[in-house]
């Protein structure tokens, strides 16, 4: 599975640390990239990146794969079945290795990523993951949480490669956790939305998804290592 070559590279690494690079300056982005790569395992793109930066996807995704050893696709597809199988089938041609998707639309939704992410074409070059986010960081969301207590048991019974829970809501990430046990949890809104990475680390998270407090650091590479290693300390113990 998608999530065992993750827990393997985060082992070989020491690094649980995946970059939002919401940066649209490619020059930037690409530098700062550079200067945190050795503390990373993946890096986290919005579909919208390779356009704003005035690029293929493919190339930009072979670009990254040089650096890290993960390139995430936070689609957040939220549509039918059929229409998540072929913007998924779309985005993993690409070589993504891994896509995010919404369970609100329900279980078969999901699963039409899952079938894609597993075909055989794909396959070749490795597995490829689906991500389900269970709850968001923003003030105001509307996961309850009941809403969030079944998307994590779907996460479970679908043995998805993760879950995306808010890592600056301990409790809801707590709960989160204890519904779906072995999926490891990713989480953003660590750093500039209030979260801390140890906290949300001893909360269930076993990944931290950090964008602006890295981009806008005067030494990206320095807050990169501290992040990763800020969630190492909890992880290993
Ligand atoms: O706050 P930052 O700068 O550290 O960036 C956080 C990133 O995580 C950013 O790309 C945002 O789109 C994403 N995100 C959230 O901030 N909150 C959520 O609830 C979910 C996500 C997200 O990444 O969703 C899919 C993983």
């Amino acid at each position: 599975m998608f999530r065992d070559r993750m827990e393997n590279e985060a082992q070989l690494r020491n690094s649980r640390l995946i970059l939002a690079l919401d940066e649209p300056d490619f020059k930037k982005a690409f530098t700062v990239l550079k200067k945190s790569a050795k503390y990373l395992l993946a890096v986290k793109l919005h579909p919208e990146m390779p356009a704003i930066w005035g690029k293929k996807p493919a190339a930009i995704v072979a670009k990254f794969h040089q650096l890290v050893p993960f390139v995430i696709l936070d689609a957040k597809l939220a549509d039918i079945g059929s229409s998540n199988a072929f913007k998924s089938e779309y985005h993993f041609q690409q070589g993504y290795d891994a896509i995010i998707c919404h369970g609100f639309p329900g279980k078969e939704s999901v699963q039409a990523v899952q079938t894609v992410a597993q075909s055989p074409a794909l396959a070749v070059s490795g597995p490829r993951g689906v991500f389900l986010l269970a709850a968001m960081t923003s003030p105001g969301h509307l996961f309850s949480e009941v809403t969030a207590q079944k998307l994590a048991q779907m996460a479970q019974e679908l043995n998805v490669d993760g879950i995306v829970a808010p890592g600056n809501q301990y409790d809801l990430l707590a709960k989160i956790h204890s519904f779906a046990p072995q999926i490891p949890i990713l989480s953003p809104g660590i750093g500039t939305q209030g979260g801390d990475a140890k906290l949300a680390a001893q909360s269930g998270t076993k990944c931290a998804i950090v964008g602006r407090s890295i981009l806008n650091a005067e030494k990206p590479g320095l807050e990169a290592r501290r992040m990763c290693q800020a969630i190492n300390e909890v992880l290993t113990l």
